[in-house]
């Protein structure tokens, strides 16, 4: 998968796509993800990208046509994409959408800044507007990065069987059990007898029982 990111800010994807489990399918060529200086499709060369709102109120608006370069420029690369904003009146991200992007072969993300990005770009070149939940951002850095770790870990070959997608809490629609290691006891707490019993037939049981106790009284909504 190809993921390529426009973004004001490139320097914010460095690190966490450089670590751990997004870092490891990068090296192992299982995805590709590339962020991008908006500025670089400015009309000018101080790179303004965003001016003053139509109908006042003060603050900034990304201006349409170097995200249309930037989006231009990208697919050229890689034939054609699909382009999502990250945008707080998105549609919520959920396991089921990560599920279905995760099968695209090239995503275009959009990070939008200040007041928001103009809405002609919002409707000619933005096939799905995401938002990682309701609350408000000074950017879409952050929830593209959530995007791509919830994206990248659904890929076959990302996750060893340990930590198979498939066994997920929330693809199986429950949250998940409470897990326990070393020491057996803590702070006089000991695990649960069943955990050290050896009857993998009874932790089975017991792990889905906990896990629909857990999520009737933690998620009732998703029962
Ligand atoms: C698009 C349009 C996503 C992107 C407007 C992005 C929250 C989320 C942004 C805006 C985001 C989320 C710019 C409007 C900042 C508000 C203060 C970037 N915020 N913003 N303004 N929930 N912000 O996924």
């Amino acid at each position: 998968m190809d993921i390529d990111v426009i973004t004001l800010f490139p320097e914010l994807f460095r690190s966490p796509l450089a670590v751990s489990i997004v870092g490891r399918a990068q090296g192992k060529g299982l995805v590709a993800v590339r962020a991008h200086d908006l500025r670089q499709w400015a009309d000018d060369a101080r790179g303004t990208v965003d001016d003053t709102p139509f109908g006042g109120g003060g603050g900034m608006v990304l201006m349409p046509e170097p995200l249309k370069r930037g989006v231009e420029a990208v697919k050229g690369d890689h034939g054609d994409g699909k382009v999502i904003l990250l945008a707080p009146d998105g549609e919520r991200l959920t396991q089921q959408i990560a599920n279905e992007l995760s099968l695209e072969k090239h995503l275009i993300l959009i990070c939008g800044h200040y007041r928001g990005v103009d809405e002609r770009f919002r409707a000619r070149y933005v096939d799905r507007e995401v938002s990682i939940g309701d609350y408000v951002l000074t950017g879409g850095e952050l929830p593209a990065l959530v995007l791509v770790d919830a994206l990248v870990r659904l890929i076959p070959g990302v996750l060893g069987n340990f930590e198979s997608a498939m066994e997920d809490s929330f693809q199986e629609g429950m949250l998940d059990c409470p897990w326990y290691t070393r020491p057996q006891v803590f702070e006089g707490e000991a695990v649960p007898q069943v955990l050290v019993s050896g009857n993998h037939a009874q932790i089975r049981k017991w792990r889905r029982q906990q896990a629909l106790e857990r999520t009737r009284t933690r998620r009732p909504d998703m029962v």
